[in-house]
């Protein structure tokens, strides 16, 4: 099991004894980031035998550097190599060059910005009639429950071109596949019951005769019929936009709703400057971090902060963490709209960063502007509660108030 026997020998590496998904961390992570980035560029974690990288240099350093930190032994605390995975591997996050590239090109192609076009009207419409309905219905919600889950889940699949049928399959799948990055603890159990009709539910829908004509789905699989990937690929990529579509950005809009909700200032310099909602999203991006940590297995023997992560070791990158790094951000436990978040690692770097980053922007984009169109103050109405997951920052409920314009 271990990369090094003689773990515990190791003078030349600070160790923490953290779990860091454990329920007190996941609660609440940022003073074991702060502790992580004070130890040193690279600690290692013996609950689990992993090395763990806190900074941002050191984070994005490594997402750059997809050669000696791979992803096709998993992106998860499981290495591929030695243990067998829950599900087989994506096509895309658990892939290296040269197998990466054709599926990427094609998935970077169907969800570009120009490809995304022809659902900005549709998706603004709808963000519209939505937030119509929350005010029509005197504006206090859970915005977990009655936004953030609602908005990409009207959107979303119709725009893959999924059947109505079965979407309340979506979340679960998802919330399965972001606990099954981190160990087998409570969390990962109490979802191995149901999984298996989830999933069986996910893979008939990745076929081609499933998926309406025009969407993502279709397009994954008019992209086979070019020859631009194997027959063989087009369910799997479908089941990519199945697996990360949908919770990501549940939580990158609940994420951005909390910011504003207990940011109140921020929040009305927002509606002087609506040209800042593209920033605020991704600024939230940064704050929250929905996406909290990500795994890479090394290659090689590689030289880090004055000691040798040694080949065959995992290593934990927490995006979290170098999005909130002193040395590389002013104060970063502000959220701040004057502030340019970009070069933050929410959605990673190089060449695995956020094939689906347009989308989520695109949805938030949508939602943010029909809000701030006639909401003019959003209050939080009650003790926010967080939904612990082994990978995401999560949110189970959020009461707020929406006062009309
Ligand atoms: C990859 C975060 C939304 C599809 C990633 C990675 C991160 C991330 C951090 C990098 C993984 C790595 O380096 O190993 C997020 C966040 C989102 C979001 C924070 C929302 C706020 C989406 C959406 C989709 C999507 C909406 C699909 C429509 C993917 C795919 C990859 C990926 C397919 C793998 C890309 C590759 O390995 O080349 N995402 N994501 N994501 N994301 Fe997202
Ligand atoms: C995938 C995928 C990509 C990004 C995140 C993710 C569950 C899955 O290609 O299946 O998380």
């Amino acid at each position: 099991m271990t990369a090094h026997p003689d773990t515990a020998a190791r003078h030349d590496v600070p160790q923490l004894d953290d779990d860091p998904f454990g329920p007190q961390l996941l609660e609440d992570p940022h003073d074991f980031h702060a502790r992580l980035r004070d130890s040193g560029p690279v600690v290692h974690l013996p609950k689990y035998d992993v090395y763990a990288l806190g900074r941002y240099a050191e984070v994005r350093a490594a997402l750059s550097d997809w050669q000696r930190f791979i992803s096709s032994a998993g992106v998860g605390l499981t290495n591929f190599r030695t243990e067998t995975p829950w599900r087989p591997p994506s096509l895309l996050l658990e892939a290296d060059p040269p197998h990466h590239d054709a599926p990427r090109a094609v998935l970077t192609n169907v969800l570009s910005m120009r490809a995304l076009r022809r659902l900005r009207e549709q998706w603004f419409a709808d963000a519209e009639v939505l937030a119509d309905e929350v005010l029509q219905r005197g504006g206090e919600i859970d915005a977990v429950s009655e936004l953030a889950e609602v908005f990409p889940l009207r959107v979303f699949p119709d725009a893959v071109g999924l059947q109505k049928e079965g979407r309340e399959n979506l979340l679960p799948y998802g919330s399965f596949a972001f606990n099954a990055f981190g160990p087998r603890n409570a969390l990962v159990e109490a979802g191995e019951a149901t999984i298996g009709a989830v999933s069986a539910w996910i893979g008939e829908q990745c076929a081609r005769d499933r998926l309406a004509e025009g969407g993502f789905g279709a397009q994954i699989w008019a992209a086979a019929d070019r020859g631009d990937i194997t027959h063989e690929q087009a369910p799997l990529m479908v089941r990519s936009l199945l697996t990360a579509g949908v919770d990501t950005t549940v939580n990158g809009i609940s994420a951005v709703l909390y910011s504003l909700a207990s940011h109140p200032e921020q929040y009305e310099l927002l509606r002087e400057h609506p040209a800042l909602i593209r920033v605020a999203f991704d600024e939230a991006v940064r704050f929250e971090s929905p996406v909290q940590t990500f795994f890479r297995l090394a290659d090689d023997d590689v030289p880090i902060g004055g000691t040798v992560i040694e080949a065959g070791s995992k290593i934990l990158m927490f995006l979290g963490s170098a999005n909130r790094d002193p040395q590389r951000w002013d104060d970063p436990d502000r959220f701040d709209l004057r502030r340019d978040p970009s070069g933050h690692v929410g959605f990673g770097f190089g060449l695995h960063q956020c094939a689906g980053q347009h989308v989520a922007r695109l949805e938030a984009e949508a939602l943010l502007t029909a809000l701030v169109q006639r909401v003019r103050r959003i209050e939080l109405t009650g003790t926010p509660r967080r939904k612990h997951n082994n990978t995401l920052r999560a949110w189970d409920s959020l009461p707020m108030r929406f006062l009309p314009a």
